[in-house]
C-alpha cells in the first residue's frame, strides 16, 4: 500500500517515449503532489533531460538501487523491461503503474479502469496493470450500459494510431506520407506494409486462432476489468494512418431492452464520457477533435434491429491520454486518495 504523504517521489520509465512523454505533461498538467520526479529511459537517452514545472530534470539508466527512494513508478518502457525492472521496483517498496501488456493477465495484478473498477486496487501487491489502449475506452462506456441493461456480447472494430506503437512509427507515417508526395521510394521499417494513405487490418503479432495479440487483449481484458467472464468479445484491430486517438465501431447486444435514448441518458450521467451526437448537424466524434481531450467521446448510438437487443455506436478517445498517460495518473490519483 502506498503511504500517505504530503508530496511523493515519482518515477517514470520509458520518459522519453511517446507514452513517457504524455506522463510527465499530465503530471504536470493536474498538479499530481510530486515532491521529486526521476525519468528513466535507455542508454541512449543519456545525456538528455525533460522539463516538469520549469525545471530541467535528466534522465536516468536503471540501476538495481533506483526504486529505493521511490514511491510510486509508471512504467512505460516495453514488456520486456516491465518483465525485469517491476518486480524490482516493487521489492523495494515502490508502486508500480505498469503501462504494457506485461502483467495485465496476471490474476494477482489488478487491473484499472478508475471510472470502472478502482475498487480492484484495494488488492494490489505492489503492480497494477494499466490496460491496452483500445480496451480502456471500450470499457469506460460498456460499463454504465452493462450495469443498465446487462451486456451479453459485443462484436469491435478498431480504428487504430499509429501512436500507439510509440515514436518511430509516428516518424513512419509523416516520412512515408512526404516521400510519396514528393514521388520518392517508401521505405517501411516498423509496420510490415506501407501505412500511409493505407489501412492494415493487423496490430501486435498473429496467434494460433487466426486473431492478433491486439484482439485478444480486448477480449480477455474486457472480461478481467467488468469482473464477468459471461460477456463475449470478438474483436478486428486496424491500423490507420492517423497520427493520434483510437476509433471504434461497437456493436452491442444486451439482455434487458434499452433504447438509443436510453444509452445516450445513461452514458451523459457517466463519468469520463461525452455524448457527441447530432447527425442531423454532422455532428459525431472525429481523431482530430478528441486528440488531447481526457474523455471518450460517443455518437452515432442507434438501434440495431438485426437482433433481439443491439446497439450500434462509434466510440473514440486519445490513446496517448486516456488509452495510456492520463489512466496511469488517474490510478495514481486514486492510491494517493486511498493512502493512509
Ligand atoms: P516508444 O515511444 O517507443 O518509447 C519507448 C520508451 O522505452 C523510451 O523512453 C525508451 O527509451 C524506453 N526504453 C526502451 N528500452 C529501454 C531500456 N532497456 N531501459 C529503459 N528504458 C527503455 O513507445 P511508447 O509508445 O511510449 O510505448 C512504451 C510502452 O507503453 C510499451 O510497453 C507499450 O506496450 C506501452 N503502451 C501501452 C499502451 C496502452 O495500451 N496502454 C499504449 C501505448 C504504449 P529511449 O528513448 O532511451 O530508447
Ligand atoms: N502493439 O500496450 O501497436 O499492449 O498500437 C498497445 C498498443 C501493444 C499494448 C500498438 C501494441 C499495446 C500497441
Amino acid at each position: 500500500m502506498l503511504k500517505k504523504k504530503e508530496r511523493y517521489t515519482v518515477a517514470v520509465v520509458g520518459a522519453t517515449g511517446a507514452v513517457g512523454n504524455e506522463m510527465v505533461e499530465i503530471l504536470e498538467e493536474r498538479d499530481f503532489p510530486v515532491e521529486r520526479l526521476r525519468l528513466f529511459a535507455s542508454e541512449r537517452s543519456e545525456g538528455k533531460t525533460l522539463t516538469f514545472q520549469e525545471s530541467e530534470i535528466p534522465v536516468e539508466t536503471l540501476k538495481e538501487d533506483s526504486f529505493k527512494d521511490i514511491d510510486i513508478a509508471l512504467f512505460s518502457a516495453g514488456a520486456e523491461r516491465s518483465k525485469i525492472w517491476a518486480p524490482i521496483a516493487a521489492a523495494s517498496g515502490c508502486v508500480v503503474i505498469d503501462n504494457s501488456s506485461q502483467w495485465r493477465m496476471d490474476p494477482e495484478v489488478p487491473l484499472v479502469v478508475p471510472e470502472v473498477n478502482a475498487h480492484d486496487l484495494k488488492k494490489h501487491k505492489g503492480i497494477i496493470a494499466n490496460p491496452n489502449c483500445s480496451t480502456i475506452q471500450m470499457v469506460v462506456v460498456l460499463k454504465p450500459i452493462h450495469d443498465a441493461a446487462r451486456i451479453k456480447r459485443v462484436v469491435v472494430t478498431t480504428f487504430q494510431s499509429v501512436s500507439g506503437t510509440g515514436k518511430k512509427a509516428m516518424d513512419e507515417l509523416l516520412q512515408q506520407t512526404t516521400d510519396i508526395l514528393n514521388f520518392r521510394e517508401v521505405k517501411c521499417n516498423v509496420y510490415p506494409h506501407q501505412i500511409a494513405f493505407n489501412i492494415l487490418p493487423h496490430i501486435d503479432k498473429f496467434l494460433d486462432n487466426g486473431y492478433t495479440k491486439e484482439e485478444m487483449k480486448m477480449v480477455n481484458e474486457t472480461k478481467k476489468i467488468l469482473g464477468d467472464d459471461s460477456i463475449k468479445v470478438t474483436a478486428t484491430t486496424v491500423r490507420v494512418p492517423v497520427f493520434r486517438c483510437h476509433s471504434e465501431s461497437l456493436n452491442i447486444e444486451t439482455e434487458k431492452k434499452i433504447t438509443p435514448n436510453e444509452v445516450r441518458a445513461v452514458l451523459a450521467e457517466a463519468p469520463g464520457i461525452v455524448v457527441f451526437d447530432a447527425p442531423e448537424k454532422n455532428v459525431y466524434p472525429l481523431p482530430i477533435d478528441v486528440a488531447g481531450k481526457d474523455e471518450t467521446y460517443v455518437g452515432r448510438i442507434r438501434e440495431d434491429d438485426s437482433v433481439e437487443h443491439g446497439i450500434n455506436m462509434w466510440i473514440v478517445a486519445d490513446n496517448l491520454r486516456k488509452g495510456a498517460a492520463l489512466n496511469a495518473v488517474q490510478i495514481a490519483e486514486k492510491l494517493v486518495e486511498m493512502a493512509e
